[in-house]
């Protein structure tokens, strides 16, 4: 019981530093004496301590630590990374037990840490329900595990199934479904991904800035899908803050670009990772989005339902719901959002 208490206390303090440990994940530690939590520390960020050094650091008596349990939301790592293994840090201060959240899917890691651990006499304990402590790094998980990036989606509809009217052009104003709560949610989400992206269609027709502001953070870069079918250009380009990267099958000079088919997507998604884009918000269209579904790409999504119906028009794309693999979201009513 009190070994969930802990390692709950290591989820808390991992998600102080939400947003600013990308590519690392978010680690909380805490050593506990006779039952009391006599250290507690977190990874900050990218090339600081680890969590388990901060924990270390942070106690005031280490002739203690021999006799203290510390617990560790993840795996203590084993390799020489931008900072020093933190199994051979809890071994040298004579660390009896360790209690993990969960491995750590790394490959330079991957139970290595464990190994090192037990190899010195250390007692391992790993917690039997690890998916709060994989959930806490949904993206790190899946850029291990499935070598690409974390996928989530996100539309808006109306109550009859469309997320805008039939556009021929820019002229046409787009169908207006969700209100400013949803707004506020979707730059909140926007907030958490390292990419943001849609077609080149989406582009030319809803001139999309992309970027937040209903709320702090940081932005995601743009990423568009190309079609050399449609007039996308250095000038369309150019109208957002941070500088895109295209997928497309012509290069444009002057742009990051992957070249490739835009329908292949499972070809040019993990190339994402290249330009350090580890996870990805797909804000539209309804043809780009599908593309993910049937490619069985999605992890996440975000559906936005209004009160109002619009009759007819664009259809929205149907996430099947019994499927247990991706995880949904509150639908939000245009009256109260
Ligand atoms: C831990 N505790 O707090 C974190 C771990 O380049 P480095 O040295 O920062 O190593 C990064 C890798 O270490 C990262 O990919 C992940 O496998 C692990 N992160 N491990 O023991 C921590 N942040
Ligand atoms: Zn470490």
């Amino acid at each position: 019981m009190s070994d969930r208490k802990f390692l709950t206390r290591c989820l808390q303090l991992a998600n102080y530093a939400r947003g600013n440990t990308t590519p690392n994940p978010l680690v909380g530690a805490v050593v506990v004496h006779n039952g009391r939590i006599i250290g507690e520390g977190y990874h900050h960020r990218i090339g600081e301590p680890h969590a388990e050094v901060m924990a270390i650091r942070s106690v005031k008596d280490p002739s203690l630590l021999p006799e203290s349990t510390v617990y560790c939301s993840l795996e203590p790592c084993s390799h020489f990374g931008k900072t020093p293994p933190c199994s051979h840090l809890l071994v040298e201060h004579g660390v009896q037990r360790v209690v993990i959240g969960c491995l750590d899917p790394n490959p330079l890691v991957a139970g290595r840490g464990k190994a090192y651990l037990e190899q010195h006499g250390v007692i391992v304990d790993t917690y039997g329900a690890p998916e709060a402590f994989e959930a806490l790094n949904k993206v790190f998980f899946t850029n291990f595990l499935k070598k690409r990036p974390y996928i989530a989606l996100k539309w808006a509809r109306s109550r009859d199934g469309y997320v805008d009217h039939i556009r021929e052009s820019a002229e046409m104003p787009a169908a207006s479904i969700s209100g400013p709560l949803a707004a506020i949610n979707t730059h909140r989400l926007r907030a958490e991904y390292d990419g943001i992206l849609i077609s080149a269609k989406t582009l030319v027709l809803d001139r999309p800035r992309l970027n937040l502001r209903y709320f702090e953070g940081i932005a995601p870069r743009p990423i568009i899908i190309g079609s050399s079918s449609l007039k996308i250009g250095p000038k369309e380009l150019s109208a957002f803050e941070l500088s895109p990267l295209i997928v497309t099958k012509v290069l444009i000079p002057g742009f990051d670009c992957i070249q490739a088919d835009p329908r292949d997507v499972a070809n040019w998604l993990p190339k994402l990772m290249d330009y350090g884009v580890n996870s990805v918000l797909v804000e539209g269209g309804p043809t780009l989005q599908s593309s993910f579904v049937r490619a069985n790409l999605v992890d996440e999504y975000h559906e936005y339902v209004s009160s109002d119906t619009i009759g007819h028009g664009v259809p929205a794309i149907e996430i099947n719901p019994n499927s247990t693999l991706i995880l949904g979201s509150g639908q939000y009513n245009k009256s109260i959002g």
